[in-house]
């Protein structure tokens, strides 16, 4: 693969590269604490909150809301990018369509095995590349790499990608979630370069 210019354009008219970021071909594994241990049967996804009513899904319920492959870039805070990545899983959309969430239920909690939690803005799940994967180029996600489940927002930091994810808690106010507690920013824009607050 030929090096990518820097300079090169998004269909958005962005850089692809966000500014401080280098490319990187392998996949750091990063995160906080140790892998969870997760029992495929004793998996479950967890919905509630600013609900109507909570809901929890089955893996086998939870993948049959709807399966859809997506290619995109990751951008992690610590200034490595992998561009290209093939990810397969469940649409958020499709997951929403399932939801009634009230309408002041305007942010986001996700949350994961483990505790770690991470916080987004409802309208930034609502992208037709935000994904629950289980799948990085047609391999299982590693468990380091949150395996059975994980959460993907191309638009966002990587840290916004929850690994291991088991459910989302529906919330009026946007909440700060574990690196954003310890001073990781709020929203996480790449492209604005929303590292630290
Ligand atoms: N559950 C969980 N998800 C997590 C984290 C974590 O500590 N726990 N770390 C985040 C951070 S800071 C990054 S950079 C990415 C790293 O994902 P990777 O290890 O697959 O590269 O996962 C994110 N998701
Ligand atoms: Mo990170």
């Amino acid at each position: 693969m030929a090096t990518p210019a820097p300079t090169e354009l998004r269909p958005d008219g962005k850089l692809r590269l966000p500014p401080g970021q280098h490319l990187t071909t392998g996949w750091p594994v990063l995160h906080y604490g140790s892998v969870p241990r997760i029992d495929l049967d004793k998996w479950r996804f967890k919905v509630w909150g600013l609900v109507e009513e909570e809901l929890e899904f089955t893996w086998d319920e939870f993948n049959a809301l709807g399966q859809t492959s997506d290619v995109s870039d990751i951008h992690c805070v610590t200034t490595w990018s992998k561009y290209d990545n093939e990810w397969q899983g469940v649409p958020f959309k499709a997951l929403f369509e399932k939801l009634k969430v009230k309408p002041e239920g305007r942010y986001v909690m996700v949350h994961s095995y483990g505790g770690y939690t991470t916080n987004l803005p409802l309208v930034d799940l609502l992208r037709d590349d935000v994904l629950f994967v289980h799948t990085h180029n047609g391999e299982p996600l590693s468990k380091d790499h949150g395996w059975p489940m994980r959460l993907v927002v191309p638009h966002l930091y990587f840290w916004k990608s929850a690994k291991w994810v088991g459910g989302l808690q529906f919330l009026s106010s946007d909440r700060p979630g574990f690196w954003e507690t310890y001073g990781y920013h709020i929203y996480g824009d790449p492209w604005r370069e929303e590292r630290y607050s």
